[in-house]
Protein backbone atom coordinates (compact mmCIF):
# COMPACT_ATOMS: atom_id res chain seq x y z
CA UNK A 1 0.00 0.00 0.00
CA UNK A 2 2.42 2.63 0.78
CA UNK A 3 4.68 1.58 -2.31
CA UNK A 4 1.82 2.17 -4.01
CA UNK A 5 1.06 5.87 -2.81
CA UNK A 6 4.45 6.62 -3.58
CA UNK A 7 4.60 5.38 -7.20
CA UNK A 8 1.38 7.98 -7.57
CA UNK A 9 3.10 10.70 -6.26
CA UNK A 10 6.03 10.23 -8.42
CA UNK A 11 4.31 9.53 -11.08
CA UNK A 12 2.23 13.00 -10.83
CA UNK A 13 5.71 14.73 -9.59
CA UNK A 14 6.89 13.77 -13.26
CA UNK A 15 4.36 14.82 -15.28
CA UNK A 16 3.74 18.45 -13.20
CA UNK A 17 7.56 18.52 -14.08
CA UNK A 18 7.42 17.75 -17.63
CA UNK A 19 4.00 20.19 -18.07
CA UNK A 20 6.45 23.37 -16.56
CA UNK A 21 9.70 22.69 -17.63
CA UNK A 22 11.58 25.29 -19.92
CA UNK A 23 12.78 23.95 -23.33
CA UNK A 24 16.32 22.48 -23.05
CA UNK A 25 17.48 25.48 -24.94
CA UNK A 26 16.21 27.50 -21.91
CA UNK A 27 14.38 30.04 -24.09
CA UNK A 28 12.36 32.78 -22.52
CA UNK A 29 9.94 34.88 -23.46
CA UNK A 30 8.48 34.75 -27.00
CA UNK A 31 11.57 32.67 -28.14
CA UNK A 32 10.06 29.78 -26.72
CA UNK A 33 7.41 29.70 -29.29
CA UNK A 34 8.33 26.97 -31.82
CA UNK A 35 8.06 27.55 -35.94
CA UNK A 36 4.78 26.68 -37.45
CA UNK A 37 2.80 27.08 -34.49
CA UNK A 38 0.51 29.40 -33.10
CA UNK A 39 1.75 30.11 -29.65
CA UNK A 40 -0.34 31.87 -26.53
CA UNK A 41 1.26 33.37 -22.89
CA UNK A 42 -0.84 33.78 -19.94
CA UNK A 43 1.44 37.01 -19.22
CA UNK A 44 2.64 39.98 -21.24
CA UNK A 45 5.07 40.24 -23.96
CA UNK A 46 5.52 36.32 -23.75
CA UNK A 47 5.86 36.40 -20.30
CA UNK A 48 4.06 33.61 -18.17
CA UNK A 49 2.80 30.24 -18.99
CA UNK A 50 3.37 29.04 -22.76
CA UNK A 51 0.94 26.83 -24.82
CA UNK A 52 1.34 25.95 -28.33
CA UNK A 53 -1.21 24.64 -31.24
CA UNK A 54 -0.95 22.94 -34.43
CA UNK A 55 -4.65 23.11 -35.50
CA UNK A 56 -6.50 24.56 -31.80
CA UNK A 57 -8.25 24.16 -28.88
CA UNK A 58 -12.51 23.68 -29.01
CA UNK A 59 -12.29 24.09 -25.14
CA UNK A 60 -8.96 25.86 -23.27
CA UNK A 61 -10.69 25.31 -19.90
CA UNK A 62 -10.63 20.87 -20.28
CA UNK A 63 -8.30 18.67 -20.09
CA UNK A 64 -7.70 17.82 -23.65
CA UNK A 65 -4.70 19.71 -24.99
CA UNK A 66 -3.02 22.83 -22.97
CA UNK A 67 -4.55 23.64 -19.49
CA UNK A 68 -4.02 26.35 -17.54
CA UNK A 69 -4.78 28.47 -20.24
CA UNK A 70 -8.49 29.51 -20.48
CA UNK A 71 -9.30 32.97 -20.01
CA UNK A 72 -5.56 33.39 -19.11
CA UNK A 73 -3.82 34.45 -22.67
CA UNK A 74 -2.19 38.04 -22.76
CA UNK A 75 0.45 37.58 -25.38
CA UNK A 76 0.56 35.79 -28.42
CA UNK A 77 2.41 35.22 -31.56
CA UNK A 78 1.54 33.37 -34.54
CA UNK A 79 3.86 31.67 -36.54
CA UNK A 80 1.65 29.01 -37.48
CA UNK A 81 1.92 31.23 -41.52
CA UNK A 82 -2.36 31.38 -41.74
CA UNK A 83 -4.63 33.21 -39.96
CA UNK A 84 -5.93 32.22 -36.81
CA UNK A 85 -9.78 32.83 -35.00
CA UNK A 86 -10.02 33.29 -30.69
CA UNK A 87 -13.03 32.96 -29.19
CA UNK A 88 -14.26 34.32 -25.82
CA UNK A 89 -16.86 31.48 -26.01
CA UNK A 90 -15.98 27.71 -26.04
CA UNK A 91 -16.67 25.83 -29.33
CA UNK A 92 -15.48 28.82 -30.90
CA UNK A 93 -18.67 30.94 -30.45
CA UNK A 94 -19.32 33.94 -28.41
CA UNK A 95 -17.30 37.70 -29.40
CA UNK A 96 -14.39 36.22 -32.23
CA UNK A 97 -11.03 37.66 -32.75
CA UNK A 98 -8.91 37.30 -35.73
CA UNK A 99 -4.97 36.56 -35.72
CA UNK A 100 -2.67 37.39 -38.78
CA UNK A 101 0.18 35.27 -39.71
CA UNK A 102 3.28 37.44 -40.94
CA UNK A 103 2.94 40.41 -37.81
CA UNK A 104 5.69 39.43 -35.37
CA UNK A 105 4.07 38.52 -31.63
CA UNK A 106 2.09 41.24 -29.76
CA UNK A 107 -0.04 41.62 -26.29
CA UNK A 108 -3.56 40.76 -27.50
CA UNK A 109 -5.99 44.05 -27.81
CA UNK A 110 -7.48 44.65 -23.95
CA UNK A 111 -10.69 43.45 -24.92
CA UNK A 112 -9.67 39.56 -25.56
CA UNK A 113 -7.15 40.11 -22.51
CA UNK A 114 -7.97 36.89 -20.56
CA UNK A 115 -11.20 36.20 -22.26
CA UNK A 116 -10.06 33.59 -24.69
CA UNK A 117 -11.62 29.79 -24.28
CA UNK A 118 -11.33 28.53 -27.43
CA UNK A 119 -9.22 29.41 -30.62
CA UNK A 120 -8.75 27.30 -34.20
CA UNK A 121 -6.70 27.66 -37.48
CA UNK A 122 -9.08 28.81 -40.14
CA1 LIG B 1 -8.74 21.91 -24.42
Amino acid sequence: MRIKHLLAVASMGAAMVVAVAPPASAATGYDRCPSLRMCVFTGPNGSGAIAYFANGDANLGDSVGPVGMNNDIESIWNRSGHTWELFDGVGYSGTRWVSHPYVGHNNVIAAAANRVSSLRDT
